[in-house]
């Protein structure tokens, strides 16, 4: 899959056109106090992508290159299309602080002011990222880098402030592969508190806006998804100001069949969750991907919004891949349908809710969601610890490397003495200490031979920092990875 690399290309060119009002989604900093005007046909279905996902209150959005405001194809394309916009480039770190402390808005202002007059939102992409950072950020380190990197979240947002729907102030902070770390960066090199000191200094210089985690490689339940998870519902735990999470969804022929799974398990710590830089390998299948991509974000009440990056496929960073909803001539690919109707199918359920909530810091259960049916376990575990203070996340992976599949299973094993489960994910824990069972949650029951699922929990200590040392799932004893 292509998610396993990352960056791309740019484009260019001058000053652009204008449409009409398309739509306004209801929770809009933009658009609030605008008259809704949606196209739709004569049977009443949504025409446009923007006035589809509306209809559930949500945005469709596309990344836009500056450049490109003077191609009228382009822009037409834009302006019917989509409530909502991003920068593709136009708002990160290299364009708008080329000299330290000397700002220059002016990519990003033409964006916004383009989106304002169409009643479209704004994401803001991405005030912190290890990459496209100016020549003279690169070159500095520790203290000096942290405050330059803190000014530049706290000039940019205030610049912004009260036109941004929703913020990355964070992007692509977590290393690839499978130990759901932090990416080593200069950034994460002033300290691993870099990530949340970004949001608070977000928040306090624009209150209005959602502030985002953004990643890709996280569109299903893996090692690093489960790493932001953990950071996510730590920060929620702490109170640091974190509303929403980024899956960038750049996608290759397939879609990872726990994609709704994760989206929703995010959800579920109190954050809303969106799709923020969508394309999807062209290819059989390409429609079928935008649809269930689609579908899941329609069925995951808090997944607000669905971005694709880029218009037509001669605009894509993927290049030769074809990889968005419209040729290089502008006409709608069959992926743009499946997406228009997915969204019409979708009607009105599923709304948004439009305020965070308060994270449930749940307590360790002893209702076992299902109970193991099939299988004895042959099985392989990794267990992974975070520690501070008098505290540790636990990560556990599970892979059965049986012949046959589980359909329900249970994991044991010896917390050391001194630790006590404060809340988990992804499973059940209970008791809270001694012998522990984990059983599996609805979604991850099922576990074919081969498969992999990770859990994990978060604990108290009074000093003992080790491991378990030996774990059964349904009964049968597990390899130590
Ligand atoms: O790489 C795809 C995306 C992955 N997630 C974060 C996004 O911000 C990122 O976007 C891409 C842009 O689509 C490209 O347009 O980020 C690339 C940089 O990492 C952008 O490419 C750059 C080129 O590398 C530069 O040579 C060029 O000067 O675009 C610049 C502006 O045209």
């Amino acid at each position: 899959m292509l998610e396993n690399t990352v960056p791309g290309r740019g484009r260019r060119r001058a000053p652009g056109g204008f449409g009409r009002l398309t739509a306004v989604t209801a929770a809009g900093v933009l658009g609030a106090g605008l008259m809704l005007a949606l196209p739709t046909s004569a049977s009443g279905a949504a025409t446009t992508l923007g006035a589809a996902a509306a209809q559930s209150g949500r945005f469709f959005g596309a990344a836009v290159a500056g450049g490109k405001l003077g191609d009228s194809t382009y822009v037409s394309i834009l302006n019917r299309e989509f409530n909502s916009v991003v920068a593709e480039n136009e708002m990160k770190w290299d364009a708008t602080e080329p000299n330290q402390n000397q700002f220059n808005y002016s990519g990003g202002d033409r964006l916004v002011n383009h989106a304002m007059g169409q009643g479209m939102k704004v994401r803001g992409h991405t005030l912190l990222w290890h990459n496209q950072q100016p020549r003279w950020a690169q070159s500095l380190s520790g203290s000096a880098l942290r405050n330059a990197a803190i000014n530049h979240v706290t000039q940019v947002a205030t610049h912004f402030r009260g036109k941004i729907n929703s913020w990355d102030v964070v992007n692509e902070a977590f290393a690839d592969g499978g130990s759901g770390g932090r990416r080593d960066s200069n950034l994460q090199r002033t300290g691993n508190d870099w990530i949340e000191a970004a949001f608070r200094a977000a928040r306090a210089a624009d209150p209005g806006a959602k502030l985002c985690y953004n990643d890709y490689n996280t569109d299903g339940i893996n090692a690093k998804s489960t790493g932001i998870y953990n950071m996510v519902r730590d920060f929620k735990a702490r109170g640091v100001p974190i509303d929403c999470v980024g899956f960038q969804s750049h996608l290759g022929t397939t879609i990872p069949g726990d994609y709704q799974a994760n989206l929703q398990r995010f959800a579920d710590l109190g954050v809303d969750v969106q799709i923020t830089e969508l394309d999807v390998a062209q290819g059989s299948n390409q429609a079928n991907v935008y649809a269930a991509v689609t579908r899941a974000c329609l069925a995951v009440s808090r997944c607000t919004g669905i971005t694709v990056w880029g218009i037509r496929d001669s605009d894509s960073w993927r290049t030769g891949e074809n990889p968005l909803l419209f040729d290089a001539s502008g006409n709608k690919k069959p992926a743009y349908t499946s997406v228009l109707n997915a969204l019409n199918n979708a009607g009105s359920t599923a709304t948004p809710t439009a305020t965070p909530t308060v994270t449930p810091t749940s307590t360790p259960t002893s209702t076992p969601t299902s109970t193991p049916t099939t299988g004895t376990g042959a099985c392989r575990v990794s267990y992974t610890m975070n520690s501070w203070g008098n505290g540790f996340t636990a990560g556990i992976s599970i892979t059965n490397t049986g012949s046959s599949a589980l359909n329900g299973w249970s994991l044991e094993f010896t917390l050391p003495s001194g630790q006590t489960i404060t809340s988990g994910w992804n499973a059940t824990y209970s008791p809270s200490s001694g012998r522990v069972t984990a059983r599996n949650v609805d979604y991850n029951g099922a576990l074919a031979p081969g498969a992999t699922t990770d859990i994990g929990f978060q604990a108290g200590h009074t000093g003992n920092t080790s491991k378990p040392d030996s774990f059964t799932l349904n009964g049968a004893s597990c390899t130590v990875a």
